[in-house]
């Protein structure tokens, strides 16, 4: 497998100037999408591919793709990325490694004077976390039309701003159609964000699959009242409704083997006053399992006991299906090139399932793709003390170098 390989430090110091933009007083990053630190971030990899020579388009929902010429301009590309934005209080790697890899794979490519038939792209998708807008991989979904550009455009924050006006705002709002063309296929090198790898002390998952996930918005809905005077049985308190709601939608969880995954992470109270009953309440299911099958029933079975409550408390309730992504088998052709890349390079390796999502599922429903995972300190991720090792990550950016290689054709 010749001696091609990656430069460590520079990837590693390429980390440590990106983690810069949003930068946490715990050494975390909170770098949401679309935001001026998100900005800076584009700007860097834009610069940096740029140095490196690769052309950059930019498409009408700010996925950026930076191109490495193969010596077939017309065929279709290879492409690999993830996502620059993180989580309120992410981590220095989760999305940021697989950006960062792809760029230092051009960089040890040109050093090494490498040419290959198809064209190479690194992308920067747009909001794969959701922290801001709501529901996740609003790039990668566009690009393989799961929504629509106009109804990606037309999102909205807590503050009413649109990724539109966003992307218009922070220059990232390209010229370039979304999607629409073929992609010869995608690899994603992640972070694990869990335990299995530095448990096994395994540097490689090949991964084969990812669960089911979705994400439902309960609006609950009672009357303000004064906190002092209402006696409690007169009160329509979405507070009280709400609560019960969380605590028994999450206990849905431990009733099913194996567990489904069931997260209430985001709340919001209105008027959120201390003294004054809460006259609505909305928050969001995040319900995740491996078979699709037994997430629909666990939805159902969570929107049922939400409309019991509601009933037995003279509460309004709507409910909204933010988003449902079914479980996906990553193509068995691209999971055989990372075991082969690893193997050549006598990197230990294993298969692995993904309980996160990423942009890759999306990626998946349009051509073969697959990703490659490393450990993370402890399996910590989206949190502050997020952690990886150098020499991991440069492991895992030398297997997905050579597995592009092998798609993409070395000259
Ligand atoms: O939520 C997820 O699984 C991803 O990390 N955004
Ligand atoms: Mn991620
Ligand atoms: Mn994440």
């Amino acid at each position: 497998m010749n001696n091609l390989r990656c430069d460590t430090q520079r990837l590693w110091d390429a980390h440590a100037a990106m983690a810069v933009f949003g930068a946490t007083a715990k050494g975390g990053v909170g770098r949401l999408a679309l935001t001026d630190d998100d900005k800076n971030a584009r700007d860097l990899f834009v610069n940096r591919a740029q140095a490196a020579g690769c052309d950059i388009r930019i498409d009408g929902v700010g996925n950026i793709f930076a191109r490495r010429a193969g010596t077939l301009p017309g065929a279709a590309p290879v492409m690999t990325g993830s996502h620059l934005d993180t989580q309120p209080l992410g981590g220095r790697f989760d999305g940021i490694f697989g950006v960062l890899a792809g760029l230092e794979i051009v960089n040890a490519l040109n050093d090494a004077g490498v040419r290959h038939e198809k064209p190479i792209d690194i992308v920067c998708w747009t909001d794969e976390e959701g922290a801001r807008f709501g529901d996740g991989c609003l790039g990668s979904s566009a690009f393989i039309g799961g929504r629509t550009v106009a109804e990606t455009l037309a999102l909205t924050d807590a503050d009413g701003a649109s990724v539109g006006s966003e992307l218009q705002r922070i220059g990232y709002a390209g010229p370039d159609p979304v999607g629409g063309y073929p992609v010869d296929s995608f690899f994603e090198i992640h972070i694990e964000q869990g335990p299995v790898l530095e448990n096994a002390g395994i540097r490689i998952g090949a991964v084969v699959g990812a669960q089911a996930g979705a994400v439902h918005e309960i609006t609950v809905t009672g009357e303000e009242g004064h906190a002092g005077t209402l006696p409690m049985t007169l009160r329509r308190d979405a507070m009280h409704g709400a609560a019960e709601m969380i605590h028994k939608v999450v206990d849905v969880a431990f009733d099913i083997e194996p567990h489904p995954v069931i997260t209430v992470g985001h709340v919001r109270v209105r008027p959120n006053s201390r003294n004054t009953i809460p006259g609505q309440v909305v928050f969001t299911i995040d319900s995740r399992h491996p078979v699709s099958a037994t997430l629909k029933a666990v939805g159902s079975r969570m929107i049922a006991i939400c409309g019991g409550i509601a009933a037995a408390r003279g509460l309004g309730l709507s409910v909204h299906q933010k988003g449902h992504r079914d479980a996906v088998a990553f193509h068995p052709d691209c999971i055989q090139a990372v075991r082969d890349a690893a193997t050549a390079l006598g990197i230990p390796h294993m298969d692995i399932f993904s309980g996160a999502g990423h942009d890759a599922i999306y990626l998946a429903r349009i051509c073969p793709s697959d990703m490659i995972f490393v450990p993370c300190e402890g399996g910590i991720s989206h949190n502050e003390s997020e952690n990886a090792r150098p020499e991991d990550l440069a492991a895992g950016t030398d297997v997905l170098m050579h597995a592009l290689l092998a798609r993409a054709g070395r000259v």
